[in-house]
């Protein structure tokens, strides 16, 4: 691509979004018309546990964290319709595609947004005050419609991990990409390069995946020490599928 710094960004349409019907509306403020930013991928998800855990991987651990994993898997906005638990995924890119959108968006909390930047996505969104078992006040969760990568190494990660190769056209492919020349099969929580009855093949010859994703498989195959999580490899290709235990 000839533009400067030309970036790709991992943008979600959260749950509270889809419900307060604004999926319309983002995707209109985010148009190639106003932004200039162009699609890239774009895809409706039900969320799995394996991939709100990686998502939000550095939350892990804060008093948010585990109403956060329900947030984005649409258990709070949609606790009696299971299948309305979806977010919209989406690749966009663009000339300092990062920064534009997180500006579209404002900033994390909406009552910060509504103070900083009127108008902006996340100045539509809410607070939601969080208990522990006693009742004890602990924090808020902000339910803020929209996720957009925060800098270029996240939005590597992310893109990597909602979305395969070719969930996206070739010639827009920013990241490097390998065929496979093994089979990668998946059953109860272990990744294997032999089938097993009941196993789940995910990778087959010939099938083009992320490069740093086929360095991981090796890894785990090699007994070493995996660059990145291989919940956060498996993740993209489970979903929309039939999981167990999920
Ligand atoms: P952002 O990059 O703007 O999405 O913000 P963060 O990565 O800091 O936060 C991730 C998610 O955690 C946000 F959607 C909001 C949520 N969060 C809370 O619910 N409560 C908090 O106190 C902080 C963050």
């Amino acid at each position: 691509m000839a533009e400067q710094n030309w970036e790709s960004s991992l943008v979600l349409i959260k749950p509270d979004a889809l419900k307060n019907s604004l999926t319309g509306y983002i995707l209109s403020r985010m148009s190639e018309f106003h932004t200039g930013l162009r699609f890239a991928g774009l895809k409706v998800v039900a969320v799995n546990l394996a991939l709100a855990e990686e998502h939000y991987a550095e939350h892990k651990g804060k008093f948010f964290y585990p109403s956060l994993l329900d947030y984005i898997r649409g258990y709070l906005h949609y606790p009696d319709d299971p299948w309305r638990r979806r977010v919209i995924a989406i690749v966009y890119q663009g000339v300092n595609a990062i920064q534009n959108i997180r500006d579209i968006c404002g900033a994390t909390n909406p009552h910060n947004a509504r103070l900083q930047r009127p108008g902006c996505i996340r100045s539509l969104g809410t607070i939601v005050p969080l208990y522990d078992e006693n009742g004890k006040f602990i924090g808020e969760r902000t339910d803020n419609l929209i996720h957009a990568s925060a800098n270029p190494q996240d939005a590597e990660h992310e893109i990597k991990l909602w979305f395969l190769p070719t969930d996206i056209p070739p010639i827009m492919r920013t990241f490097p990409t390998e065929r496979s020349k093994e089979y990668f099969y998946y059953k109860d929580t272990v990744i294997s390069p032999k089938y097993t009855p009941g196993s789940y093949c995910f990778i087959g010859p010939g099938d083009i995946v992320w490069k740093s994703d086929m360095k991981v498989l090796h890894q785990l195959l090699k007994g070493k020490k995996q660059a990145y999580s291989t919940h956060a490899v498996l993740a993209k290709y489970l979903i929309n599928k039939e999981i167990e235990n999920d």
